[in-house]
């Protein structure tokens, strides 16, 4: 059994559900984590990378790391946690997903209430008009350019950036009134994103992490499962099965 007195009874009782996700969710799909065993940011440093200013200094280079990842993200599919989740919509009448991750998984999965803190690597904007490029084959590594001659970047969050107002707006709200809150995969060190699961501490509601390791945060929670998430997801959801009905 997976899950403790106390988190059984949570969800025993719970009707609001929310997901809070980092890297580590999508690590069983074949998405490289950014810290810790097998992150990029080993190999690569993020100021040379996830800022606007290293994009300015080095557009080229930053482009086609950012292709690079596309494609891998475009050539993997969700995993079991992803898909635990969308299971977790058939129990539950509120199941929000609210997560720091860029590679669109928790939608292919059906994960139907998404909030996207640090954007989404599938769109792209004009840094000087803003004019939106989303989905556009861009064959080459080099660059392109908007028709007004402004350099086309990802629509992500980089350091230094302010989060999409509405995403974090929404991704609070959910947090603050939901019943269990599961931060799945995260370090839990960037910020402002990691405010959220202590923002459901903060309310008095249920906090479980799920990492392979403990984090920055893990004495602010209720509890730690440790595993990996495309395994302890999937073992919650078929206890919940023991003791909740589907809903009609
Ligand atoms: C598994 C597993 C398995 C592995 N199962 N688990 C205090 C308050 C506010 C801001 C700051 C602050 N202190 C510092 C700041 C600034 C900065 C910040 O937080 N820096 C910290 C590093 C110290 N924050 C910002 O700059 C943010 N903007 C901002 O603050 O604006 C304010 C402002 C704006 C304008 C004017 C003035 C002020 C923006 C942050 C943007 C982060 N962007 C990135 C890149 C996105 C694009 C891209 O992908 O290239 O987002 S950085 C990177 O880190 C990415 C991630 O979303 C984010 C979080 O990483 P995550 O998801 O936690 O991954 P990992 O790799 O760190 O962890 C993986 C975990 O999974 C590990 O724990 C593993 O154990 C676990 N794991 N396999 C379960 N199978
Ligand atoms: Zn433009």
């Amino acid at each position: 059994m997976i899950l403790s007195d106390s988190l059984k009874n949570e969800l025993q009782h719970a009707g609001k559900i929310v997901f809070f996700t980092g890297a580590g969710i999508s690590a069983e799909s074949g998405v490289s984590t950014f810290r810790g065993e097998g992150g990029i940011w080993n190999k690569f440093k993020p100021e040379e990378l996830a800022s606007f200013q290293a994009f300015m200094k080095n557009a080229d280079m930053v482009w086609e790391w950012y292709q690079y990842r596309r494609k891998i993200v475009h050539d993997v599919v969700p995993n079991a946690a992803h898909l635990a989740i969308t299971e977790f919509q058939k129990y539950y009448p509120s199941v929000v997903v609210v997560t720091q991750n860029i590679d669109n998984l928790h939608t292919r999965a059906g994960n139907k209430e998404v909030y996207e803190l640090h954007g989404n690597i599938e769109r792209n904007y004009c840094s000087a008009c803003k004019k939106r490029y989303d989905f556009l084959e861009f064959k080459d590594n080099k660059v392109p350019r908007c028709e007004c001659g402004g350099l086309i970047r990802p629509d992500v969050v980089w350091f230094g950036e302010s989060l999409p107002p509405d995403e974090l707006a929404a991704g609070e709200f959910a947090a603050e009134h939901c019943d269990v809150l599961f931060s799945v995969g995260t370090s839990s060190i960037v910020y402002p994103a990691a405010y959220i699961p202590l923002q459901t501490k903060k309310a008095g509601k249920y906090v479980v992490e799920v990492n392979l390791t403990e984090t920055e945060q893990t004495r602010y929670f209720d509890e730690l499962i440790k595993g990996k998430a495309g395994e302890v997801l999937p073992a919650i959801l078929e206890e919940i099965k023991m003791f909740r009905k589907p809903l009609p």
